[in-house]
């Protein structure tokens, strides 16, 4: 087979950026373990109701400024409702879903989330500026979805 010496080089130098390409994220995940995390939490979602801390939601003050969120998201709800924290604080949800995959997005910020039956979703936040964010469910979830919201007060 004969080959136009343009193609060779094309060939080569796609080749070698693949490798390249490849190398480098291989290196990242292994060596520097920058992966995206997997199967880090899980949870039989079943049991959600008997399994801590999912036996108890709600908001818990952990430090000087400090909270913890426990929350379950169902079918069409966030369990607890209607957060409130005061300015500043800063917040570690720990979330679970209790049938179908929701999603946790909060407005005017970064988070953003899927929640999945099955494991535990983790984030944490430092809530700098006062207001009434609104949470809502971003993965469509069933005839109610459209309805699966609450809110988040920073005072
Ligand atoms: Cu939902």
């Amino acid at each position: 087979m004969k080959m136009h010496l343009d193609e060779k080089i094309w060939l080569t130098l796609s080749f070698g950026m693949i490798m390249i390409f490849m190398l480098i994220t291989g290196y990242q995940t292994f060596a520097r373990e920058m992966g995206p995390p997997s199967h880090k939490e899980t949870i039989d979602p079943q049991k959600v109701d008997e399994t801590a801390p999912f036996d108890e939601p709600g908001i818990k003050k952990i430090g000087e400024n400090e909270y913890e969120v426990v929350m379950t998201l169902q079918l069409f709800s966030f369990t607890p409702q209607n957060i409130e924290i005061p300015k500043g604080a800063t917040v570690h949800f720990i979330m679970t879903s209790k049938d179908v995959v929701h999603g946790f997005e909060v407005a005017g910020t970064n988070i953003n989330a899927m929640v999945m039956p099955g494991y535990v979703q983790r984030i944490s936040q430092t809530f700098d500026e006062a207001g009434e964010y609104l949470v809502i469910c971003n993965e469509y979830c069933g005839a109610g979805h459209q309805m699966m919201s609450t809110t988040i007060t920073v005072n």
